[in-house]
């Protein structure tokens, strides 16, 4: 278990420290307000085994009722981090012990209170902020249509100036947008290197790695890329690289560990783009770290991390926090022509300050990457909350896409 004290200047900007820190799944323990804000005391990863061993060792102060067969007791927490002591309600079950379940049921509850606490919380801000900034609050409507954090949104509407009108306070609002995205500068072809694409399974680190090459290729010719394949998991996937190498008439190798990666790479001194494509691995699956690490080990390697801009946004920014644990260079948006909304993807990208590097506009290996600019994906974004409105999401069903029909965006 980890326990962790948090200081902040108001609620909302306290849970969000929590968040970030320890995840979607850390539940509050304490609040109170302290000098200069508000301290909460959060913990993620709640231990059973050692809330059990330590139930044996200290006797209940308080046994309030919780269910018929569970009561709790009041016990000091040893935290891994933060204050040296700490209460911490505690289940056992009716012989003194506590089980995996109880826990696991408390935590449920916590997390639901914390929901509803959340939830009255910012709903009173919102009524307040509407109230007395009302520019500043359309700003955020129009954010959040286009599917951003309410955070951010509302962070970006905190920069907008004193305005005259809606339409002055949404430029100023996007303006605001377009400095905290960070984009490259088309930096993989420009310069070269080795490059490795990392990412969750599916989202199209391959033919991405494919579209670098290819763009390599047309920009500076033949002869100086090379793709190697370290995924040695899934059938089929060498057979995919090898067959991408052979279209683009590039040699394709295969490393089984980081060892033979080194070695591969040492042999290449002829070569000034190294491409190097990755097995996908879910967020929070056991490996992710392990690998991570021993890519990011390998001497000049520059990591991409690749996310759909069509994933949900859960598993866009618990990818991005996940993956985040190794210096990664860059970001690539992949499926950016099948989104129907950029808020979740740019909000992500723009909380772990990543810089978006390229976008995937399609399937075509030739044609479908661009290098990431503001002005283009704030465009997009716009003219899909445009699309939405215009043709809502049957139930169950997904939009077709007929053209896009862009707002003006001058960055
Ligand atoms: N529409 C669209 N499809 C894409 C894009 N990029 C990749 N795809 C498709 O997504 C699917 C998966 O692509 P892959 O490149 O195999 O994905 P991957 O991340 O390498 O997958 P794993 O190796 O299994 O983790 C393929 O059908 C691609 O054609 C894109 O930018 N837009
Ligand atoms: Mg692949």
């Amino acid at each position: 278990m980890k326990i962790k004290r948090f200081v902040a200047s108001e609620m909302r900007q306290a849970i969000r420290l929590v968040r970030d820190e320890l995840g979607a799944d850390a539940v509050i323990l304490s609040s109170r307000r302290v000098d200069g804000g508000i301290e909460l005391v959060a913990a993620v990863d709640f231990d059973a085994e050692w809330v059990n061993g330590a139930a044996q060792e200290t006797a209940p102060i308080t046994t309030p009722d919780v269910s018929p067969q569970v009561q709790s007791e009041v016990v000091t927490a040893k935290p891994e981090v933060g204050p040296t002591s700490m209460p911490v309600v505690r289940p056992t079950s009716s012989d003194g012990h506590a089980d995996a379940r109880t826990v696991a049921a408390l935590q449920r509850e916590l997390a639901s209170m914390r929901g509803l606490l959340e939830n009255q919380l910012s709903q009173l801000t919102w009524r307040e902020f509407t109230r007395e900034q009302p520019r500043r609050a359309e700003v955020v409507r129009q954010f959040e249509r286009m599917g951003m954090d309410s955070d951010l949104a509302r962070e970006l509407a905190e920069s907008v100036g004193p305005l005259r009108d809606e339409r002055e306070a949404w430029r100023d609002g996007l303006k605001a947008l377009g400095r905290r995205l960070a984009v490259g500068s088309d930096e993989i072809v420009q310069k070269g290197g080795v490059v490795a694409l990392v990412g969750p399974t599916g989202v199209g680190k391959t033919t991405t790695l494919a579209k670098l090459a290819a763009r390599y290729l047309i920009r500076h010719g033949r002869g100086q890329v090379a793709l190697v394949s370290t995924d040695s998991y899934r059938i089929g996937a060498q057979a995919q690289l090898s067959t991408l190498g052979q279209l683009l008439g590039v040699p394709v190798y295969q490393a089984d560990d980081a060892e033979a990666l080194t070695k591969i790479i040492a042999g290449q001194t002829d070569k000034r783009l190294i491409l190097v494509d990755t097995p996908g691995i879910a967020p929070r699956d056991a490996r992710l770290t392990v690998e991570l690490q021993a890519l990011a080990s390998i001497p000049d390697i520059r990591l991409y991390l690749v996310v759909a801009a069509n994933a949900a946004r859960d598993v866009l920014g618990e990818t991005v926090r996940r993956f985040g644990r190794v210096p990664l260079s860059g970001a690539i948006l992949s499926k950016f022509d099948e989104a129907e909304a950029l808020g979740a993807s740019l909000s992500a990208l723009i909380r772990a300050g990543l810089p978006l590097s390229y976008l995937g506009t399609g399937q075509r290996v030739a044609e479908d990457l661009e290098p990431a600019r503001v002005q283009r994906i704030v465009s997009q974004a716009l003219a899909l909350v445009k699309r939405r409105e215009r043709e809502p999401l049957p139930t169950g069903g997904r939009c077709k896409h007929k053209g896009s029909d862009r707002y003006a965006y001058v960055g």
